[in-house]
Formats: structure tokens, C-alpha cells, sequence
């Protein structure tokens, strides 16, 4: 592996990533001499302090850029380090960005970003609450309730001490509000229906409008029961004054949701006390986007159970992740604790941060294994057979056929309509499921194993990365084959079977 001709070392010998020597200090090892893959041996140096962060911050623009921290490679798997230090596991390893650029824009895959304009100094949104349709898998539609033609709605992303404004519509044939979860604004601007505020008769408009002073992961919803479990929701990102320190280079969002959606319809039963369907930011696995990183790099990843009433225990392969923060802001450092499953609670959101120290296609998902399959995706979605009318069963019972206790067809059953062979991946889901960047080069038969709240990691070195992101046409299989054939045991390499649905 020829790390020093990447684009990153590269950069790195540039000294441009200037926040990656913020914690540098406790270990420094030359650049140039040492395999980034291979421990590193710790040298003595002083401790950096918060204090230091601005100065080093300009400082090190001049300087080297290091990757190893007494032990920990970000480069490699490690269990490294003393359990009471402050790179144990990584936790305190900086991204490569630099906090003086800001913090890094917030993604949240498959959803729109709202746009704002500035108005006397005031961010103003604007929020049309209205009935949408998601298409959360190829072909699979769900009739539901959200935002601006989306559920989720887009995200709002803005930095602690703006004023925003937001001005909702409602264009819902009944009356809503909304609430802004999480924050301490003042009573009249809560959205809490009758409670602060009359509702937001159908056609009619409101305009919200408050000082930011918290930082953190936040969203909005509307606050009618039954809309909340119809889908009205979205991110209200804050990104704190004072960047993070330790810095991340990426900051994904995710919300989880759970609806039930009855064979043959497309409208989702916000009264069930069951639910059938379940979407990461408004798709199911494996429609769900990816997520994808570079080798090295310090990933945030922020989830929000917006389910009706199920709890998900989320959990990531591949990597230990510090959880350093719940909703209302960050925790303090000291509180950190590594974890590799984490329960997040219907209304809460979670905080991961890691080092993306592990190449390959990780699972990242519930661990709940109806959540894990769409509730046995055999048993839903289209059931009729085509061509074939149930009426001459429903009108005249005494003319159902038999039925009959073997099966000669299978389980063509006589008399029922119901066509129970599974879920199918047709070439045109599977064409969606493809066309997709972000999953160039994965394995042919991955999109079998993710689903339901499932999505999954990749963690690319900085070539495979850009060939994944830049190019296209990757063959599949091509990234995952190149991961073991420079990380992995190549003499055991499977390569997917040759299957119909490759076409
Ligand atoms: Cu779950």
C-alpha cells in the first residue's frame, strides 16, 4: 500500500489540516519515517490545553500534521492507548479539518437542506405542512404527512445565536403546529397546540420566531399526536459558537421512523400499535443512502428516534464509537464512554463520534431483528396476482374453492389470492438500488442483507474514495475486492455469487 503518493498525505504534508496537531502534542512522531499503519512508539511532550487550541490552531499551519497519538493509529483497528487517556480509542484524535474553517456542514442523506433568507438579521425559513409521498423503497410508496414535499422534512442548520424566523403554512386539511423540540425559547414561540397557541387553521399561516442561545442536535414536529406518528419531522441542527474540539471532518444525520402500511395500500395507519415498515431519513435499507468516509477521518454521526413507539438499540460494526452527546448538547469530555450499541429512546437523539480507523462496508443499524427485516418483508406489499379478482370469494362464499392441504404449486394455495413468495427485486429495484454513487464497488449481494433500519458505513482509503465519489461505472465488488486485497486476507477473498438479479 502506497500511502505516501494519496492525495491526503498530500495534504497532509502541505500542513494544511491544521486542527490535527490540536491534540498532537502528547505524541509526535516524524511524518516521513513511520508506516502510519504500524504503532507508533509515544514520545514525551506537553499536554494541549483549551487554552491552546486558537494559537495552535494558526500554528500549525506551519507544522507537520501527525497521525499517531501515544499508541493510536487512526490508521488502524487498535485497542491502544491507557483507558484513562485522552486517546484511548481515539477519543481525542482531531478530523483533518480545521476548526478555524468552521464546522463541518451537517448531511443528512437523503434529505434536503431548508434554505433561509436573511431579514433584518434574522434567519427566515419557511415550512409548508402538507401531505407527501415517499417513495422509501424503488417502487414502494407511502402516503403520509411532512414538510416542504418531504418526510422528514429538510433539515434547518443554523450556528447558537442566530435569530431565526420561520413561517409555517398549513396546507394539512386540518389544524397543526409546531413545536421546536428541545429548546428553551419563550413560551409563546413553543408550538404547543392550545396550550401557548390557538392552531394553525388549514390555509392559514404562523410565524415562529426566537434567539438561538443552546447548541446541539435538535428537531422540529408538529405537536398533534397523530401527525407526529404520520412523519412531521426534521432536523434542527445548531452548530455550537466555538467550534468542537476535537474537530470532526463529517457530520451525518439520521432519523429513524417506523410506520404501518397494510398489504396493498399506500397510506400509512398512524392509530396502529404495530408497525411494518421502517425508514432511516425516509428510506428503507437498502434504499438507504450510505454513508461514506475517508480512512482516518472523525466521524459524528447524530441519530434521532422519531419512531411512534419503538426503541432502537443502534448499533455499528467495525469500529468502537464514544458517544459524546444526547440532544440538548455536548457532553462533557470526561463523560465520553466508548460503546458499540447504543439505545435511543422514541424522542431522543444520540452522538456518535469516532475514528473511521477500520476500512471496509460496515452494518450500521438497529439491532431489533424485526426492525432488521421490514417486519418479514415476505409477508407484505403487493399480494394480489395479477389478473386475478377476489370478488367471485367475497360475494359468494359457498363458490370458494376448497381448500386443499397439499400444495402441488407450491404455495400457490387454491383459493387465495394472496401471492406470499416475498418481496421482489425486480431488475427496476434493483436498477434504483444501483444507480445510487454512493454504493458503487460494493458487493453484488449486499442489498440483500440491509434492510429496514439498516444502512452501512464505508470507510475508504483516499483513492477508493474518490473513485467511489468522482468516477463512475465502478464495477461491483471492485472497492470491497481492492479493501481485502490491501487490508484484509486476500487467499480467503469470496467474491459474490453470479446471480440474476447482478443484471
Ligand atoms: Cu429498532
Amino acid at each position: 500500500m502506497d500511502r505516501e503518493s494519496s492525495p491526503r498525505r498530500h495534504f497532509l504534508k502541505t500542513g494544511m489540516a491544521a486542527a490535527a496537531s490540536l491534540a498532537a502534542g502528547k505524541a509526535l512522531v516524524a511524518q516521513e519515517s513511520v508506516d502510519p499503519n504500524a504503532a507508533a512508539a509515544p514520545q514525551a511532550g506537553p499536554l494541549p490545553t483549551s487554552a491552546d487550541s486558537g494559537r495552535l490552531t494558526s500554528e500549525s499551519k506551519r507544522t507537520e500534521v501527525h497521525d499517531e497519538y501515544d499508541g493510536f493509529s487512526r490508521f488502524k483497528p487498535s485497542r491502544g492507548n491507557d483507558p484513562d487517556g485522552d486517546f484511548y480509542l481515539g477519543k481525542l484524535v482531531p478530523g483533518f479539518r480545521s476548526a478555524a474553517e468552521g464546522p463541518v456542514p451537517f448531511l443528512a442523506p437523503d434529505l434536503e437542506k431548508l434554505p433561509y433568507k436573511m431579514k433584518d438579521g434574522v434567519k427566515e425559513f419557511e415550512l409548508v405542512a402538507q401531505s407527501v409521498r415517499r417513495e422509501f423503497l424503488p417502487g414502494y410508496v407511502m402516503d403520509v404527512w411532512g414538510y416542504n414535499g418531504s418526510t422528514p422534512g429538510p433539515t434547518i442548520e443554523v450556528v447558537q445565536g442566530d435569530r431565526v424566523r420561520v413561517v409555517v403554512h398549513n396546507e394539512l386539511p386540518e389544524p397543526t403546529t409546531v413545536h421546536w423540540h428541545g429548546f428553551e425559547c419563550p413560551v409563546q414561540q413553543d408550538g404547543s397546540m392550545t396550550l401557548t397557541q390557538n392552531p394553525i387553521m388549514p390555509g392559514k399561516s404562523h410565524v415562529y420566531e426566537f434567539d438561538i442561545h443552546e447548541e446541539g442536535t435538535f428537531f422540529y414536529h408538529s405537536h398533534v399526536a397523530m401527525q407526529e406518528a404520520f412523519g412531521m419531522v426534521g432536523w434542527f441542527i445548531v452548530h455550537p459558537k466555538k467550534v468542537f474540539d476535537p474537530p470532526v471532518d463529517r457530520d451525518f444525520g439520521l432519523i429513524f421512523q417506523n410506520f404501518h402500511i397494510e398489504p396493498n395500500q399506500t397510506i400509512s395507519n398512524s392509530w396502529a400499535m404495530d408497525w411494518n415498515w421502517h425508514t432511516i431519513n425516509g428510506r428503507s435499507g437498502p434504499y438507504t443512502t450510505p454513508l461514506v468516509v475517508k480512512h482516518g477521518e472523525r466521524v459524528r454521526v447524530r441519530i434521532m428516534d422519531f419512531s411512534p413507539m419503538q426503541h432502537h438499540p443502534i448499533h455499528m460494526h467495525g469500529h468502537t464509537f464514544w458517544l459524546t452527546g444526547r440532544e440538548g448538547a455536548r457532553t462533557p469530555k470526561s463523560a465520553w464512554i466508548p460503546r458499540n450499541t447504543e439505545l435511543i429512546a422514541v424522542a431522543q437523539a444520540s452522538v456518535f463520534e469516532f475514528i473511521a480507523n477500520n476500512p471496509g462496508d460496515w452494518m450500521f443499524h438497529c439491532h431489533m431483528v424485526h426492525h432488521m427485516m421490514n417486519h418479514m418483508v415476505e409477508q407484505v406489499g403487493p399480494r394480489i396476482r395479477p389478473g386475478q379478482s377476489v370478488d367471485a370469494y367475497l360475494t359468494n362464499l359457498d363458490q370458494r374453492p376448497a381448500v386443499e392441504m397439499k400444495h402441488p404449486r407450491g404455495f400457490d394455495t387454491p383459493g387465495y389470492p394472496q401471492g406470499m413468495q416475498g418481496m421482489k427485486m425486480s431488475e427496476e429495484f434493483m436498477q434504483a438500488i444501483w444507480n445510487r454513487r454512493e454504493v458503487q464497488g460494493m458487493r453484488a449481494t449486499w442489498p440483500q442483507s440491509v434492510h429496514g433500519l439498516m444502512t452501512t458505513l464505508r470507510v475508504l482509503p483516499d483513492d477508493l474514495y474518490s473513485r467511489v465519489m468522482d468516477t463512475d461505472d465502478v464495477p461491483k465488488g471492485a472497492i470491497f475486492e481492492e479493501i481485502v486485497q490491501r487490508f484484509g486476507t486476500p487467499s480467503t477473498y469470496q467474491k459474490a455469487p453470479a446471480m440474476s438479479m447482478e443484471k
